[in-house]
């Protein structure tokens, strides 16, 4: 495990905490009430299906400019175009819509996804979260963690503290999962699943890593795994997950990064990183 990344002096996690739910509660409600009737892709990135809508921007231009209005010296990073260096040590990284797809169709499993991360979230292994806030706008579920402060899920007003499931072995374990946009990068993730779907209960493909990452939390999944995750699809859940007791790590057992985000409570992390490896070696690199 990587060592921890000292706080800048006069940073307060539970401080950020509170600047992100404000944030992030602003840009869930932008996206749900401001969508036109008439949404659809404004562009696309990786390929054909890797897409951008106006409210994937909309939002993220609202996060940058409420989170310069609060804190204006801190760095921010975000999915969409509109990122800046800071001074403070501190780093906005934001989705402002984690879920694109699931929001493009309609499917109620999106995100906004706001973490205040230490560190260089442009190096893996090089910066952590300490705040961090996930917001499904229209369940109204608000994931929230802060370093040192636990994990919670609140809805109508009521915060719960979360703790992962506690699931004994893998092959009783319901494991979430997700593939990329690219048809190389989805034909390797389907060999690996292949591999490892006859070793778990089942698999789930909700669409949104931020919220996989916060089922994983309250335990409305035991495990979870993708490989090709950015920053800011991982950087809230991230906190959310281990705050309520989860490992998530890479498949060496460092901090999670594009090469792969393995998540569970501690019983069941085990397992499913040695399948995974297993699994891995046994397909071979990606083409
Ligand atoms: C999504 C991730 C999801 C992954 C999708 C996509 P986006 O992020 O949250 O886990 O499987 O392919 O990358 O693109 O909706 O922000």
């Amino acid at each position: 495990m990587t060592r921890a990344l000292p706080l800048p002096e006069g940073v307060a996690p539970l401080e950020l905490l509170a600047i992100a739910r404000t944030v992030a509660l602003e840009a869930a409600a932008l996206i749900v009430d401001e969508r036109p009737g008439d949404l659809g892709v404004a562009e696309t990135k990786s390929s054909r299906t890797d897409v951008v809508t106006v409210m994937d921007q909309a939002s993220q231009d609202l996060l940058s400019r409420r989170i310069a209005e609060l804190r204006p010296d801190d760095g921010f990073a975000g999915e969409e175009r509109g990122g800046r260096p800071g001074s403070t040590g501190i780093t906005w990284v934001v989705d402002p819509i984690d879920g694109t797809v699931n929001y493009l169709y309609g499917l109620a499993a999106y995100a906004v996804s706001v973490a205040a991360v230490v560190g260089d979230p442009g190096r893996p292994g090089a910066w952590r979260p300490v705040a961090g806030v996930v917001v499904n706008p229209v369940s109204g579920e608000i994931f929230a963690a802060a370093a040192g402060h636990g994990a919670t899920r609140g809805e109508g007003g009521i915060a719960r503290p979360l703790r992962v499931a506690g699931a004994g072995s893998l092959d009783l374990a319901l494991c979430a999962t997700g593939f990329g946009y690219g048809a190389r990068r989805r034909a390797w993730q389907g060999a690996v699943l292949a591999e490892v779907l006859p070793q778990v209960r089942d698999i789930r493909r909700l669409g949104s890593a931020a919220l996989d990452l916060c089922r994983v939390a309250d335990g409305t999944v035991d495990a979870y795994y993708e490989r090709g995750l950015n920053p800011w699809d991982l950087a809230a859940g991230w906190l959310v997950a281990t705050e309520a007791g989860a490992l998530v790590t890479d498949l060496a057992g460092d901090d999670p990064d594009e090469s792969m985000l393995v998540a569970g409570g501690p019983r069941v992390h085990g397992e499913l990183r040695a399948a995974l490896t297993r699994a891995v070696d046994g397909v071979g690199p990606e083409d």
